[in-house]
């Protein structure tokens, strides 16, 4: 491995100038390198497969902006079709026929989705959703699981992922005890510490929320019967099932991880994807629940930028392009053979790995056996995490820059890019 031929020293002028001015000199935690160490990049331009520095690196990349980039970044239908939207004027504030069109698209590809309210993150989805269970229910408490991640709002940050667990943040400052006092936590994975939670408070939980494929502890599946399990449970408790798919929906199926697992939670967040790039989320569900959204109903939640123009043209056309037959046989096809090709370099090179893959998503963990809970995860060699993420860098491949993230695959990504991306991971796994 060729180390410290990186060219950085725009990334590191613009980086030093941005910690002046924004905490962190980053607009989102993760992607200040906190947990990986070493100089941020910074990127100028992306395209298909593809993110260049402001030095002028090269990267294979697999963030994909996090998973928006499912199509291939900038891809040219997307981007006309954001240009000639624009010509129209980029928000209205006042109904669009194009919010029908893509809540269309949605309801028609998300089995639990009968009515869509657009918000522009994923966390205000999960705000919002999480509002939605306790006014539905009348009741108060929420079970989440250990090392997933449903946004930054207050309620969540118990135990969460992403740049929760990068950072090593078990509960925010700021976050009052008595708002999170009503959030109760579960290993993933583990059926009878929901059912004791469940028995400890009876009557009392509006429901229970849940990365179905979890992203943001690593790439960690669903074990048989747990999803199957949280559906009687949830139903046997008169509970809602809410599927946290942000990261999930549109990605690992053009249905979702309730349509691949073939379990119909009661609402549904989304994000990401269907923003085609541009700031949107979503929630969704049966129709009785939903009907008690404001104005329909009661439950207030508002918002001046939902449903603008620009973003569901971009949602539009990316689900568009997503459901052409083959696209998710081509995710399916690239990214499994990433993941077996970079397990197969681990075992040549003598480090102990796992992972996995469901269609666009993938995960590799430096760890003895597999990944099943955020323990497990915690407990994998994170030393040997970031020395690996730094060589791939050297080697033109940029991966998300911490263990406890999924990586993402697009359509523009094809056998090349994984061969190169093996033998990248050949010569740094030789010299870890
Ligand atoms: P946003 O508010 O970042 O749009 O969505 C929050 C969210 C909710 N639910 C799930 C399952 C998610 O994965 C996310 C956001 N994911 C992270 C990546 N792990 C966003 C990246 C970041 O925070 O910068």
């Amino acid at each position: 491995m060729i180390t410290g031929t990186l060219r950085t020293s725009k990334s590191e002028e613009i980086f030093a100038a941005a910690q002046q001015l924004m905490p962190g000199g980053v607009s989102s935690p993760v992607r200040a390198f906190k947990s990986v160490g070493g100089q941020p990049i910074v990127f100028d331009r992306v395209k298909g497969a593809y993110a260049w520095d402001v030095d002028g690196n090269q990267y294979i990349d697999y963030v994909g902006t996090w998973g928006p980039a499912i199509c291939g970044h900038a891809h040219p239908d997307v981007i006309r079709a954001i240009q000639e939207a624009a010509e129209k004027g980029t928000s209205f504030g006042a109904p669009c026929a194009l919010e029908n069109v893509l809540a269309e698209m949605v309801i028609d590809a998300v089995p639990s989705v009968e009515m869509v309210r657009f918000v522009n993150s994923g966390t205000e989805a999960c705000m919002a959703v999480l509002r939605l269970m306790r006014a539905f229910t009348g009741r108060e408490k929420v079970i989440k699981f250990e090392g997933c991640y449903h946004g930054h709002a207050d309620m969540f940050l118990v135990k969460a992922g992403s740049g929760v667990a990068t950072l090593g943040l078990p509960d925010s400052p700021g976050v009052p005890k008595s708002t999170t006092a009503s959030t109760l936590t579960a290993p993933y994975n583990d059926l009878d510490a929901v059912r004791q939670l469940f028995e400890e408070n009876p009557g009392e939980i509006a429901g229970l929320i849940l990365e179905p494929v979890v992203g943001n502890a690593g790439f960690i599946v669903p074990e048989a019967g747990f999803l199957a399990g949280l559906r009687e449970l949830t139903q046997e408790h008169g509970a809602l099932l809410v599927f946290d798919e942000v990261m999930t929906g549109f990605r690992i199926s053009y249905g979702g991880a309730q349509e691949k697992f073939g379990i119909t939670p009661d609402l549904t967040t989304l994000g990401k994807v269907i923003g085609g790039g541009l700031p949107v989320g979503a929630y969704g569900g049966r129709k009785d629940i939903m009907a008690m959204v404001a104005p329909a109903g009661p439950m207030y939640q508002a918002g001046t930028l939902s449903g603008n123009p620009l973003a569901m043209t971009a949602g539009i056309k990316t689900l568009e392009l997503l459901r052409r037959p083959g696209s998710y046989e081509h995710l399916d096809r690239v990214t499994s053979r990433l993941i077996a090709g970079l397990l197969d370099v681990a075992k040549e090179t003598g480090h102990a790995a796992s992972g996995g893959s469901i269609s666009g998503m993938f995960g590799l963990f430096f760890a003895e056996g597999p990944v099943h809970n955020y323990e497990d995860a915690k407990k994998s060699d994170l030393v040997k995490f970031s020395k690996f993420h730094r060589g791939m860098l050297e080697q033109g491949v940029y991966l998300a820059p911490s263990q406890f993230e999924a990586g993402f695959t697009s359509l523009a990504h094809t056998d090349e890019e994984v061969d190169r991306t093996i033998e990248a991971a050949k010569a740094v796994m030789s010299n870890l």
